[in-house]
C-alpha cells in the first residue's frame, strides 16, 4: 500500500489519493524538513514522522496508513517529546514525570500475554507472535484524559478484533478484561495503595471488537517507549485515557461485567463505561472542555470536548438506547 507523506498541519482525508507526481514533489519537499525524513522514502515508514522525528533510539516499527474509518484525525499530532514525558502510569508513580524517569528499567523481553476464559482457543501468546499476528497500521487518535487534558498520538498497531477473531470467544463471553503487569521488583509505584494492583480495565465484547479499539505496539513509527505502555497496550479512543491499559499481561473473556481498578478505587467517580462525554461532569469537575498538551501557553484557549471524543459517528450506535448519565 502506498503511504501518503504529509505535513503535521495537513493530515489527509482517508479518501485522499495523491497522484504520483504530487507525491514525489511532496517527498522532495519533506526531505528537507527533518533529519529522519530519509525514512519517509521507505515503504511502510511512519508518515507521521514528518510531524516530529522521535529520538531514533528505539527500534523502528513502521505501520501502513490505516483504512479503518475515523482512524486518522485531521488534527495536528502532539510532539513526541510531550507524548513520552507527560504520562499516567501509576505503577511508576503518580507524578506526570515519574514514568519517563523510572520506566526505563522495565524489562519488556521476554514478554507473554495470556488469553483465557470464555474462548475456544485460550493460550499464551509470545510478544514476537503478537507483533506478527496482523499487519501493523498507523492511526492518529485523539486521547482525552479524565483529568481534562488531551493529546493527538500516532499509534502503531492493529485492531483488537484481529486477536479476538483468532481466539474464538464462546457464546458466554460478554466482557473482556485487560490485566496489566504488577511487578514490585520493577515498579516502584506498586508500594503505594492508590489503586488495587494489578491495574485492571475492561470493555464490553462489542466495544473490544470495534475496529477502532487497538492493540498498540508503537508510536511515531518506533516501538513504544516503556512509559507509554511497552511492549503492548490497549487504545480505546472514544473513552477516557484510563480505559487504555498499559503493559498488558493477560486478556480474559468473561460473562459478568468486571469491576475495574478505578471503579474499585472511587466507585462514585469512575463508571464502567467512561465514554468521553462533555454532558456528564466528573463529580468534582466539568468535562466540557480540555487543554491540549503542547498548547499550554498563556494565551492557549481550552478546546471544547466532543461527544465520544469526536468518534460519535463510528461508535455512537454501540450505546443506542442507553442512558449515558446513568451508565457513565
Ligand atoms: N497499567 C496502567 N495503564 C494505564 C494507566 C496506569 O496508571 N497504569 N493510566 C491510564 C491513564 S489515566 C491514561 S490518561 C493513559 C495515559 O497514556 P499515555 O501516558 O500513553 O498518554 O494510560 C492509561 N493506562
Ligand atoms: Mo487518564
Amino acid at each position: 500500500m502506498r503511504l501518503l507523506k504529509h505535513h503535521r498541519f495537513d493530515h489527509p482525508l482517508s479518501s485522499e489519493i495523491t497522484p504520483r507526481a504530487v507525491h514525489l514533489r511532496r517527498r522532495e519537499w519533506l526531505g528537507g524538513l527533518a533529519a529522519g525524513a530519509a525514512a519517509l522514502a521507505l515503504p511502510g515508514a511512519s508518515f507521521a514522522q514528518a510531524a516530529a522525528t522521535p529520538p531514533g533510539k528505539l527500534p523502528a516499527l513502521p505501520g501502513a496508513r490505516s483504512a479503518v474509518p475515523g482512524s486518522i484525525t485531521m488534527e495536528r499530532a502532539t510532539a513526541y517529546a510531550d507524548i513520552s514525558t507527560y504520562n499516567n502510569f501509576y505503577e511508576f508513580g503518580t507524578d506526570k514525570a515519574d514514568p519517563a524517569r523510572s520506566a526505563g528499567r522495565l524489562k519488556t523481553r521476554p514478554w507473554t500475554v495470556q488469553v483465557e476464559g470464555e474462548v475456544a482457543r485460550p493460550g499464551t501468546y509470545d510478544i514476537e507472535t503478537l507483533l506478527r499476528l496482523a499487519p501493523m497500521e498507523e492511526r492518529i487518535y485523539r486521547l482525552r484524559c479524565v483529568e481534562g487534558w488531551s493529546m493527538v498520538v500516532p499509534w502503531v498497531g492493529y485492531s483488537m478484533a484481529e486477536l479476538i477473531r483468532r481466539v474464538e470467544p464462546t457464546g458466554n463471553a460478554r466482557f473482556v478484561e485487560f490485566v496489566t503487569l504488577a511487578d514490585r521488583s520493577q515498579m516502584p509505584g506498586l508500594s503505594s495503595g492508590v489503586l488495587d494492583w494489578p491495574y485492571l480495565e475492561a470493555l464490553r465484547l462489542d466495544e473490544a471488537r470495534h475496529p477502532l479499539t487497538m492493540l498498540a505496539f508503537g508510536l511515531y513509527g518506533e516501538i513504544l517507549p516503556n512509559q507509554n505502555g511497552a511492549p503492548v497496550r490497549l487504545v480505546v479512543p472514544w473513552k477516557y485515557g484510563f480505559k487504555s491499559g498499559k503493559s498488558i499481561v493477560k486478556i480474559r473473556f468473561v460473562e459478568k461485567q468486571p469491576r475495574t481498578s478505578w471503579q474499585k478505587a472511587i466507585p462514585g467517580e469512575y463508571g464502567f463505561y467512561s465514554n468521553v462525554n462533555p454532558n456528564v461532569d466528573h463529580p468534582r469537575w466539568s468535562q466540557a472542555t480540555e487543554r491540549r498538551i503542547g498548547e499550554d501557553g498563556l494565551l492557549a484557549r481550552k478546546r471544547p470536548t466532543l461527544m465520544f471524543n469526536g468518534y460519535e459517528a463510528q461508535v455512537g450506535q454501540l450505546y443506542a438506547g442507553m442512558d449515558l448519565k446513568k451508565d457513565f
